[in-house]
């Protein structure tokens, strides 16, 4: 729709519905690290202003299907948020993350005649057909709020945008990348009823998981662990896996903790991904009964995005965590071998680690020295992670450490994989075409569209089991440098500004000189500071070969930041 195709009607239409729908004025709003988040009190233009980027978002693909996420992911119950999803399961275009902005801003400060201004800025600049149908996906997670901002988020596209909607209402953040891109490759022929659902996602992984376990006739987790203990965080993540699973027999041993998704309240209430991996401790709910020094554990977060291992030691309960750069190097260790095996080579296929500055030293250093793997090095946000890991590898492997990532498989992997297992058929290599067999089976086993925690999941179990690794062996590959992650909360953490992925502040100018001091204090030491993109805080990370020192420099640290902003 733009002003001069408009009718008057649709004009008027969306007169009232900005007004309607757009109750919070005097507002600034920042499409962050991963889309818009805020307290959801908050969020009802957010969402009118998104709808109407989606619909363009779409026209400008010539009508592709676009996702939409509500969802505040790790953050507290009242909050929320919304993530938009390219055609291809990717996230939004960077490009449009200032237009998402902008027209969010102009919504809640300026007239609704200001806001179809910007909206033709939009179409005139991009050359959007504006009679183009606009075609939108959309879903949801578990919190209170989301079924009212999804009303907001809807307010717009049918009247308005006369737009093709499919509503998938709950589910997990990558099941609804996923769908995106499969209703854009799955254009149904006019007599073809097939309904596009959750159903087609669980029937292509648990597939998948399952003929990579009949390739090595694995039917339970014995050889590697007794139980995994999953914790859904009190997430959407809960009813999506325990129907997932339902189809895999391998898998009954799985046992469920922090699945009560029908009390929002509870959503990473002191469990889920982010609580363990930033306490490095047991989520509530793994009591005495579920603590098993043969057992496996892993948390989600509140939209199962992420995913982080952990275990108990022997004999006592100490808590070995198993993050994000732990999955990177299982994966990359495993995907080296076989391509060996698979006689391929470096040359042939470029397998390589993308990681950000919250990866534990140790970790780079394992991944460059012992694994003799390229590693590149982004800016938080998986958004940056999968760009470079898409440009730079055939096998890009990327993972944030707090177990955001996936692993991205390139044409060139396929074409010379399947190269190799004709050459094995012929030769009657049957090592070699077992290990082509098994790349190709493994990648289908990843959720290529985005970090997604069942998929990852599904990817770990089968490394180990495969390998015949126990969780204590895997992580006895490295040891990690001691570290914390902690937040400070300031008046305005805008003013936090770095260069260097995000390893050194440019601003406030006097703050790095200073924290560099300290940092050269301690052995080993690294510390950085940085303005979270989801949460009103600032973010510092520190790491050094002794707990203590650690523990002295980020108190230190947070002095300094809370005398340089007061
Ligand atoms: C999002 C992003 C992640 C990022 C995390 C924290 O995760 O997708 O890439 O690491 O936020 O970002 P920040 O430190 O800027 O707050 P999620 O799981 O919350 O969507």
């Amino acid at each position: 729709m733009t002003a001069h195709q408009a009718t008057e009607m649709q004009l008027q239409l969306l007169e009232s519905l900005h007004t309607q729908v757009c109750k919070t004025k005097n507002y600034s709003y920042t499409y962050g690290t991963a889309g818009f988040r805020d307290k959801a009190a908050v969020l009802d233009t957010v969402m009118f202003t998104t709808g109407i980027i989606a619909a363009l978002r779409s026209m400008s693909h010539n009508g592709k299907a676009v996702g939409v996420m509500i969802t505040a992911s790790h953050n507290p119950p009242l909050d929320n948020g919304v993530k938009i999803i390219e055609p291809d399961g990717s996230m939004l275009l960077q490009s449009w993350e200032s237009h998402a902005t902008q027209l969010a801003n102009i919504a809640a400060n300026d007239t609704v005649t200001q806001l179809i201004q910007y909206i033709n800025e939009i179409v005139a600049t991009l050359n959007i057909d504006s009679n183009v149908t606009p075609s939108i996906v959309v879903g949801m997670d578990s919190r209170e709020s989301s079924p009212r901002l999804m009303d907001c988020l809807l307010s717009t596209l049918s009247p308005v945008f006369m737009a093709k909607i499919v509503n998938h209402n709950m589910l997990t953040t990558p099941q609804l990348h996923f769908l995106t891109a499969y209703q854009n490759n799955h254009e149904p022929s006019s007599d073809d009823k097939t309904v596009i659902s959750v159903s087609q996602y669980d029937s292509k992984f648990q597939t998948a998981f399952k003929d990579l376990m009949n390739l090595y006739e694995i039917k339970d987790f014995n050889d590697c662990f007794e139980s995994l203990v999953v914790d859904c965080a009190n997430g959407i993540g809960a009813p999506q896996f325990q129907q997932f699973v339902k189809g895999l027999p391998q898998c009954n041993s799985i046992k469920f903790v922090n699945d009560d998704y029908t009390h929002p309240d509870t959503l990473n209430n002191s469990c889920g991904a982010d609580f363990v991996k930033t306490q490095q401790r047991l989520p509530a709910g793994v009591d005495d009964s579920l603590l098993n020094d043969n057992n496996l554990y892993c948390s989600f977060d509140g939209d199962a995005d992420r995913i982080v291992f952990y275990y108990v030691g022997n004999k006592t309960t100490k808590f070995h965590l198993l993050d994000g750069d732990k999955i990177a190097t299982l994966f990359a260790k495993f995907l080296k071998k076989l391509l060996i095996k698979a006689n391929l080579t470096q040359d042939d296929i470029r397998l390589g680690i993308v990681q950000t500055a919250y990866a534990n030293g140790s970790s780079t250093t394992y991944v460059l020295d012992t694994l003799h793997c390229p590693a590149s090095c982004t800016k938080t946000g998986v958004k940056h992670l999968h760009h470079e890991a898409q440009t730079a590898y055939d096998i890009g492997i990327y993972f944030e450490a707090n177990g955001h990532g996936t692993i991205l498989f390139s044409d060139n992997f396929y074409s010379k994989v399947q190269e190799r297992q004709t050459i094995a058929i012929k030769e009657n290599d049957l090592s070699s075409l077992k290990a082509s067999k098994t790349l190709l089976a493994f990648s289908k086993v990843i959720n290529q569209t985005v970090g997604d925690a069942i998929a990852d999941l599904l990817g770990v179990v089968a490394t180990l089991l495969i390998s015949k690794m126990k969780p204590s062996q895997w992580d006895n590959e490295y040891t990690d440098l001691p570290n914390l992650l902690s937040k400070v909360i300031v008046p305005d953490r805008t003013v936090f500004k770095t260069t260097d992925q995000e390893r050194k502040l440019t601003s406030p100018p006097a703050l790095q000189p200073k924290m560099d001091l300290l940092i050269n204090k301690i052995e080993q030491g690294r510390a950085f500071v940085r303005a979270s993109g989801t949460e009103d805080a600032v973010r510092v990370y520190c790491e050094g070969k002794h707990a203590d020192d650690v523990k002295q420099l980020s108190k230190d640290i947070e002095a300094l930041i809370m005398s340089e902003v007061n």
